[in-house]
């Protein structure tokens, strides 16, 4: 697929800001400034790079625990998202959500929710309603490989293909359910393949590249968009950190994943060999991009703290 320089620059922009976000955002809980729990997509943020570059602003982004790149990628505030981890008043959900609870309508996303699996079902909700109002929107749907074992995902699936909805699920496999590895709860091999039993199509792309990420989004997205139905994506991944921040590989599978698979650093190898970047410019950015999040880290530590009476707004409707 043939891809701008400047869509590049874009997508690595991107990549910088979600990896230096979500760097921070675990070095601060683990010093244990960060109140409730965290899940970061370390290691997977081409794929939120990649993909927000062939949605609209219109579009529905839904995703599942590890929220936070896929929120940056659709241009979230990123103050609010600060003041939103510290657990402020002045924050995405009043500092009631937290990192699993990133509920923006201002852009369109509902990055996350704790329970595993109700993503899916939350995106095929957004689809059908973009359907029913006949508003040319497309919902694109996010989660682990693990969360496909639920019931809720092949409903969703189902339910999206006999309706004929816009909807793109994506599964974020990373091999991994907190500690197990796939094979150890999953039968299937490809998971693509889940997508035959819906009368769908299903494919593979390479998680660690957002070119082939927003390759196979923009396939998808359009077919969506075209009134062809829904689709299913694998983006094959490596994930840093499990739960919180713990990290359940070993050091030697760690330090073998980061060296083979960071998007980050792959990322900024072919666009240095394509001449679209030089070092003076990755200093820049990487400068650039550290600014930005730490005044949007400062503006969330200096934000003021809910009071005890907001407990009990925005509670019932
Ligand atoms: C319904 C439900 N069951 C169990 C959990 C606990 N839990 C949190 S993350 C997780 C593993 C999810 O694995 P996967 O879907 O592959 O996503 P990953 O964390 O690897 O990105 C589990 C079981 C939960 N949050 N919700």
């Amino acid at each position: 697929m043939n891809i701008s320089a400047e869509l590049k620059l874009e997508i690595y922009k991107t990549l910088l800001l979600i990896r230096e976000s979500e760097l921070k955002m675990v070095m601060l809980y683990k010093k244990g400034e960060l109140p409730g729990h965290v899940l970061p997509c370390l290691g997977q943020e081409a794929i939120p790079a990649g993909f927000s570059k062939a949605l609209r602003s219109e579009d529905i982004v839904v995703t599942g625990h590890r929220g936070a790149g896929h929120y940056i990628a659709r241009g979230g505030d990123l103050k609010k998202l600060w003041a939103e981890l510290y657990g402020r008043k002045n924050g995405i959900l009043g500092g009631k959500g937290g990192q699993m609870h990133l509920v923006d309508m201002n852009v369109n996303t509902i990055a996350g929710n704790a329970i595993v699996g109700a993503n899916w079902v939350l995106g095929c909700g957004a689809g059908f309603a973009a359907k029913q109002n006949k508003e040319n929107q497309v919902a694109a749907v996010f989660g682990g490989e693990a969360s496909t074992n639920r019931g809720t995902f092949h409903e969703a699936l189902n339910m999206a293909a006999l309706k004929k909805l816009p909807v793109v699920f994506t599964v974020e496999f990373n091999g991994k359910q907190l500690w197990d590895n796939n094979d150890y709860v999953t039968a299937v091999k490809d998971l693509a393949d889940r997508a035959k039993a819906h009368d769908i199509p299903g494919i593979n792309c390479d998680g660690n590249d957002p070119e082939s990420v927003y390759a196979a989004a923009a396939e998808m997205v359009q077919r969506a968009r075209n009134g062809q139905g829904p689709s299913l994506i694998v983006a094959k991944t490596f994930k840093w950190i499990d739960s919180g921040a713990n990290q359940r590989q070993t050091d030697a599978e760690m330090e073998e994943g980061k060296s083979k698979y960071d998007p980050v650093k792959l990322y900024t190898k072919k666009l240095l060999e394509e001449a679209i970047l030089d070092e003076k410019l990755v200093k820049e950015l990487t400068r650039n991009t550290s600014e930005i999040i730490g005044q949007a880290i400062e503006f969330g530590f200096n934000s003021p703290l809910p009071s005890a009476k907001d407990a009990y707004t925005n509670v019932y409707v």
